[in-house]
């Protein structure tokens, strides 16, 4: 599997994140990138595709705010990460807002996604990297290619940060393939968590059909998506197609779900694949409460490249870091050879 990847990806690295009341070390290291790489074979450097692909997913003001951001709280004389403490949820006005603190809350839903100094650098390259992907798949006509996308991005709306995403790469290379008239577009999302960023962005859009398996919101973040009567609004009506599973959920059931929705991406006619891929699906892993074992991680794999679909991988979540190459690696061969 030829794989994409650039080093600025790792310089991202905020130190804590608030957890259950209290302040964690962050969970979303560059360690899960390095782990990961090390499996890889076939590993290349991402291009520079610029912004024109990021600005048709993300609106340009929270460009600027996420590019600006961390210049923004040193000039304000704070020390440490920038993190949003006050957040508009009754309502976002259109208002000018100035101060660092106002602007945070204003453009995140959680306090899980701290900004450092080189965050915004390690998203733009994560986003290019799921772009450099996408063109060795179209260039190529290969069936497949692995985008190591660190920081993830499905949860990343169109103008907000959260769960340790910045920009939507998922959403980002959907778009290009859809623009690159490579479509109907379908992504699939088979993280632990609900990709509700990707939903939001494509939730009233009929050109890209967003399908997702993840543990049930009622139980596990993002709380407030990832419900199953979420199909979609205006001219999206039923290209959104979630399904939520209980903790606990091991192969067995997983692969039942996993057949309904690749059942729907068929029947929506799909004729291009963007695959957020997490392996925080795995029963070691230290925030999430599924069962997966390493092996079966290239059966899920086979089963998703029997659609016979050119396929974008995109890296999301994962974090039982020792274990998560393997895990990666694991999964990647499955699709090598079910192809
Ligand atoms: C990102 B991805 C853990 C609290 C939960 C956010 C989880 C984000 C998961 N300390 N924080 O979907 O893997
Ligand atoms: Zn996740």
């Amino acid at each position: 599997m030829i794989s994409f990847f650039d080093d600025r990806q790792l310089a991202h690295a905020p130190l804590q994140e608030l957890h259950n009341g209290g302040w964690e070390n962050y969970q979303e290291t560059a360690a899960r990138a390095t782990d990961i790489s090390a499996r890889l074979t076939g590993m290349r450097p991402s291009r520079d595709f610029g912004s024109d692909p990021i600005l048709a997913v993300h609106s340009a003001d929270y460009i600027d705010f996420l590019s600006t951001a961390f210049e923004q709280w040193r000039d304000a004389g704070r020390s440490g990460d920038a993190i949003g403490y006050t957040f508009p949820v009754v309502g976002r006005r259109p208002l000018n807002l100035t101060r660092i603190d106002a602007r945070l809350g204003a453009y995140s839903f959680d306090a899980a996604t701290p900004i450092a100094s080189h965050s915004w650098d390690a998203a733009y390259w994560s986003a290019q990297t799921a772009l450099s992907a996408l063109d060795h798949v179209v260039k190529n006509a290969a069936p497949s290619a692995f985008a190591l996308c660190r920081p993830p991005g499905h949860h990343a709306g169109a103008d907000y940060m959260g769960g340790y995403c910045y920009l939507n790469n998922a959403a980002i290379a959907a778009r290009q393939a859809h623009k690159a008239g490579l479509g109907p577009v379908a992504i699939l999302d088979i993280d632990y968590h609900h990709g509700n960023g990707t939903q939001d962005i494509f939730y009233d859009d009929p050109e890209i059909f967003f399908a997702s398996i993840h543990a049930d919101p009622v139980s596990d973040y993002p709380f407030y998506w990832g419900h199953q009567d979420e199909t979609g609004e205006g001219d999206g009506i039923g290209a959104n197609c979630n399904i939520p599973l209980p903790r606990g959920t091991d192969y067995t059931q997983y692969q039942r779900a996993l057949a309904t929705a690749l059942e729907a991406i068929t029947k929506w006619g799909a004729k291009f694949l963007i695959l957020s891929f997490g392996a925080d699906t795995y029963a070691g892993d230290p925030i999430s409460e599924f069962r997966m074992q390493t092996g079966d991680f290239p059966r899920m794999a086979q089963q998703i490249s029997a659609l016979s679909l050119p396929t974008v991988i995109l890296m999301e979540g994962g974090y039982a870091v020792d274990a998560l190459g393997e895990n990666v690696s694991a999964f990647l061969s499955g699709f090598d050879h079910g192809i």
